[in-house]
């Protein structure tokens, strides 16, 4: 099941991962190289032996493919995966007056009284977010991330360039071409992104009318991201072929630095304790184009899943 490979990287990690620091201070057990295929014509592979929110997941890579990179949108969906990066961004700016927020992400979960307060000012800065035009423009942005690169590259000679559309034009028109490639690794604005991708570059192939992707991922986050990282791109898959007239075929995953962090191990071993249900369907129920599509018209049929398992995420 698509359950298996996942649980085989989690063990794979928890028996032979290396130990090593990072950058969040948190601390992690990790592999460097590792490949997960996931054929489609299996099902669709959102993990079951944890509940994994298909609403979070359609709804970024709708972002994405807007070309959106102002957490607004998510945050009218109820999506809240990208807050604290923009957060960040704020606190740490000149126009935040309020209690220092330094290294909230360890602070809220070591002092309780912090933990209040973070919680009120993320609150207020959502709100702001929303209701705000100005400060929403100001601070809802991540910078330069995944969906300005795939839409809106920056040429060197002012021009725009349009990854998405040039991807499904090259589909289309020369399906064999070894050149399906999207990256979201633009070393020139690296600077200016909240956080460097993570799922740094794309690729696509197409044999006997069945389309496959690959995801070179630099980083991957085991227990929180990855599982994402799998719904999220399987659904690009699936989105693409229906654009293309192809049928899905695997999802290759390929993870640079595969790692746990060092307080998700109890959470990964309960996860490791569960048995796996069959996977659910998706169904797309428009005949619009992939860029025009919206959270409504999708559905996840049949999805069977153990209970969610919370966990802290590493700012
Ligand atoms: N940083 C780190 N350290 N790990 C990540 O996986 C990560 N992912 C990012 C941004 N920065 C990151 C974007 N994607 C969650 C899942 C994916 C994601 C960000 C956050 C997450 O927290 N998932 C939880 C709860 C989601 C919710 O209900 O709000 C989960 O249990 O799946
Ligand atoms: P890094 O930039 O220091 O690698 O930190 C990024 C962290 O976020 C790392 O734990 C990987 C994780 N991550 C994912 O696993 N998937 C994602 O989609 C994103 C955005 C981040």
């Amino acid at each position: 099941s698509f359950d298996n490979a996942y649980h085989k990287l989690m063990n794979q990690v928890m028996e032979s991962g290396t130990e090593k620091t990072d950058r969040t201070n948190t601390g992690t057990k990790s592999v460097f190289g590792h490949q997960m295929r996931f054929d489609l014509s299996e099902g669709f592979p959102l993990l079951t032996t944890k509940k994994v929110s298909f609403k979070l997941v359609a709804t970024e890579l709708i972002w994405f493919l807007r070309g959106d990179t102002n957490i607004k949108y998510l945050l009218q969906y109820n999506n809240n995966i990208w807050n604290e990066w923009a957060f960040k961004k704020y606190v740490e700016s000149d126009d935040y007056t309020g209690p220092d927020m330094t290294d909230f992400g360890h602070r809220a979960l070591e002092d309780e009284a912090f933990n209040k307060q973070y919680k009120a000012e993320m609150k207020t800065f959502k709100e702001k977010v929303l209701n705000d035009d100005d400060f929403s423009k100001k601070y809802g942005t991540l910078g330069n991330v995944y969906g300005k690169q795939w839409r809106h590259w920056a040429g060197p000679n002012g021009e725009v360039i349009d990854q998405m559309k040039n991807l499904i034009d090259g589909l289309k028109n020369k399906p064999d071409s070894r050149r399906h490639i999207v990256s979201a690794w633009n070393p020139a604005e690296i600077e200016t992104m909240a956080l460097p991708p993570c799922h740094t570059l794309f690729q696509f192939y197409v044999a006997d009318g069945k389309l496959s992707l690959q995801l070179y991922q630099r980083s991957g986050d085991i227990f929180l991201g990855i599982p994402f990282n799998i719904a999220s791109y399987s659904l690009l898959l699936a989105l693409v072929a229906r654009e293309c007239n192809l049928e899905a075929a695997e999802f290759v995953h390929t993870i640079g630095d595969a790692h746990i962090y060092s307080n998700h191990f109890e959470a990964v071993n309960t996860q490791l304790s569960r048995t796996s249900y069959a996977p659910p369907e998706l169904k797309i129920k428009s005949d619009k184009s992939m860029f025009e599509l919206e959270y409504e018209d999708f559905e996840i049929e049949g999805y069977e899943s153990h209970p969610a398992i919370k966990a802290p995420i590493a700012v």
